[in-house]
Formats: C-alpha cells, structure tokens, sequence
C-alpha cells in the first residue's frame, strides 16, 4: 500500500494524516543522558552505586563529555524531529579537581550549553541524589544526620540555579526532576519521620534556589520500592502526590515504579486534573523496576493514548532506561522512535469516534473497532513521516549503527 492509499484509508474514519504528520513532528522528547555510558557520569570511574544499578558489560560505552556528546547526536541523526537531552547532575563536566555535588555551578555545564546551542537540542536536568558516599544508611534529603541532610539540599539548590541557567541560555523551559533512592530494606520503626524530614529538605531547596519558576518547571517522582529498600520508600506515590500538589510543583510518573499489575496509563487522567500538567519517565518493568529498552508493548500503547487524547503539550515526556546488556546507541534509537510511534498509532486513532460509543452504551461495537482499528495502515504514514523528516523509516537504521558501532564505538 502507498502512503496516498493509506491517506484515503483513515480519511474514512475521519483521520487527517498531513496534521498527524505534522502534530507528530512537534512533540519533543527528552533523551536521557544515562542510556549512554549506564549512568556512570564523569565524577568518577566507580560507576552507577547507592540506590541504582545497571547490568551489562557491552562493549564501547561513553567515558568523556565528547564521547558522550558524539554518540548522542549520532542516534539524533537517527530519529526524526528535534528533541531534548535530559542531564544529570553527575554528567558535569570538570577540569582536573572534581566540583563536589554542593558546589556544582552553571560552570561545571557551559560545554553542555554551548553543544546544546551548535546542535540546537534544548536541555533537561535531575539532581543526582546517588553514586556518592553522602548518601549514607540509603539517604540523602530524608538522614537523620542534619549535615548529611545539609549537603544535598546544597545540591538540590545548585541543580534548580543550573536547570534555570539551561532556561535561560537556550530559550527553552527547563523540567528538572527530583529523584531520591532514600528507604529501608527492612520494616522501618519510624515511618513518618524520613517524610517529614524529607518535606522539609525539600521545602528549603525550593525556597533558597535562586531561579524563575516561569521557565523551569520542577516535579518529584515517585517510587514503590528499589533493590536494597524493598521495605520502605521515602519518596512514595502518596507521598509525592500530597508534596506535589501542596507545594504547586508537579509529580513524575515512572512507568516501572508500581506493582506490576497497576495499570500506569489509568493514572495519568487524575494527574492531568490535578496538576494541569504531566511529567513522565517512560520505562519497562521486567518483573520488577529493571528499566529494559521501551518496546512497543500493550503499556507503551495505553500510555501513548492516554498522553495523546489529554493533549501532548500537557506533558513532559522523558525516557528513563539503562540497559548495559547491549549496543547503548542502538537502544536510544529504538526507545525514541517506539516512543513516536506508539504516538503516532493513538494519533491515527478516531477517538472522538471511540467516545462516543462508549457514551452511547456501544461497548460491543467500542471493542470491535478498538480492535479493527489497531490493523490500520499505520506503517505506510510512519514511512512518509520519517522520509519527510530525513530519516530511514525502517530497520536500515540499525545498518547505520553498526556501521557507527565499528568506525567508533568499539575503537575505545
Ligand atoms: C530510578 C528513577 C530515576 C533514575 C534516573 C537516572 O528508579 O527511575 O528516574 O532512573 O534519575
Ligand atoms: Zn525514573
């Protein structure tokens, strides 16, 4: 079938195509950083520690801001339309003596700014509350011990003056996320205390930085458990949820940080009313939070028709994955586009149609064409979108990968 056939095709169901191709080329996503080097950073060689990990040994990963830098516009070139990079605080750049974590400033970040300006991608932020020895017994902002607690709040602070000074210098609102590892493995004796102290930890690193709420945009994420803190976590879903909406800042959904059987994509409606606006990390739980390459699985599918009947511009979509297992290029790649098109297929989707059956009480004739409609000639306009926007639409892009792969990534 050719594209001009499959145009014809879902104009009958009342699906303009042009405007999909065209709504779809708008929506930014913010790339993480991470994917490229399993969140190693370059503070030190030790690697991802205190409240993550990655597993994996693959060959070629990232080791300096060049590499790092070079692999990323490389699998940009790779997925179509222009979209962002999420950083981390640990991915500073430091000449000789590192810069601890309380001391970061917008100098550790200008190379990132100044590419971020040449290639023309917008930046994103996380403080980076792990792989450092004050995260100490599990915590950081939630410690007992006022200096343990001290010192990150100093980095909560410097991370929202850098996310503002991103804002700032490439005229692009800045979404900055507030991740803490911060629980116990075993049945705590104390659960409101870490909280409270937790809130409070929190209320100074907003109200001490020094930045423009109007272009950086905060959230807090929530998490059900990790490995180590299978008992208890700070930062929970109530948690983050009573914070968020109490302190008019927003909360993160990770799409890896409920039960397995909680169905994420149900969520994401409540967030919408209640916050206005959504932020996301998009992830695959295997069995528990093992953050695998996003696929273009039944979770990615309700989240993408979720995220494009509530209006894609209501919500910051990140990817959040570290597999160390295989081609990190190669992973980027497949994530973003899984991401776009799984966008796309709920864009070619007559939701309006949808509605209203259901409305009508039409739940026979609402399951059918759920279902019919997910046969649709979706891959003849994903080849027109990516042939518009200079990209291979098929598989021939891993060809380019593994040419990359061979000239570049296994020479280190
Ligand atoms: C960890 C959280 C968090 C991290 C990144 C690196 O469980 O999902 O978002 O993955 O900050
Ligand atoms: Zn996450």
């Amino acid at each position: 079938m050719s594209y001009k056939e499959a145009q014809k095709k879902y104009a009958k169901i009342g699906i303009d195509t042009e405007k999909v191709i065209k709504d779809l080329a708008a929506v930014p996503i913010s790339m993480h950083c991470w994917q490229g080097d399993d969140v190693g950073g370059f503070e030190s060689v030790g690697g991802a520690s205190n409240g993550i990990q990655t597993t994996g040994n693959y060959p070629g990963k990232a080791t300096t801001p060049e590499q790092l830098m070079a692999d990323i516009e490389f699998a940009m070139s790779l997925i179509p339309g222009k979209h962002r990079v999420n950083l981390h605080a640990c991915y500073g750049i430091h000449k000789g003596k590192v810069t601890d974590r309380d001391k970061l400033s917008w100098k550790n970040f200008k190379p990132w700014v100044d590419w971020a300006k040449k290639t023309g991608l917008k930046l994103d932020f996380n403080p980076t509350f792990f792989s450092h020895a004050n995260v100490v017994d599990g915590l950081t902002l939630s410690s007992p011990d006022p200096q343990i607690r001290k010192f990150w709040i100093e980095h909560g602070v410097r991370c929202l003056e850098i996310a503002d000074y991103f804002a700032k210098e490439l005229k692009s609102t800045c979404g900055i996320n507030f991740w803490c590892p911060d629980g116990y493995k075993d049945e705590p004796s104390d659960r409101l205390g870490p909280r409270q102290r937790m809130a409070d930890s929190l209320d100074k690193i907003f109200k001490k930085a020094k930045y423009d709420r109007k272009r950086v945009i905060p959230f807090l994420e929530s998490k059900l458990f990790g490995i180590g803190v299978e008992s208890y976590t700070v930062n929970s879903h109530e948690f983050v949820m009573g914070y968020a909406q109490s302190r008019k800042i927003l909360a993160l959904l990770d799409m890896g940080h409920f039960h397995l059987t909680e169905n994420v994509a149900d969520k994401i409606s409540s967030f919408l009313m209640f916050f206005g606006k959504v932020a996301f990390h998009i992830s695959r739980p295997v069995r528990w939070d093992s953050d695998h390459v996003i696929r273009q699985n039944d979770d990615l599918r309700a989240a993408a028709q979720e995220i494009v009947k509530m209006g894609p511009e209501n919500f910051i979509i990140a990817l959040d994955y570290f597999d160390a297992s295989i081609c990190r290029v190669a992973a980027w790649v497949l994530g973003m586009r899984n991401m776009q098109k799984e966008l796309m297929k709920a864009m070619l989707t007559p939701n309006a149609q949808l509605k209203a059956l259901q409305d009508a009480g039409e739940f026979t004739a609402q399951l059918v064409l759920q279902e019919e409609y997910k046969n649709y000639p979706f891959e003849e306009v994903w080849a027109e979108f990516c042939k518009r926007l200079g990209v291979p639409a098929g598989e021939e892009w891993f060809k380019e990968v593994q040419k990359y792969e061979k000239a570049v990534l296994l020479k280190r």
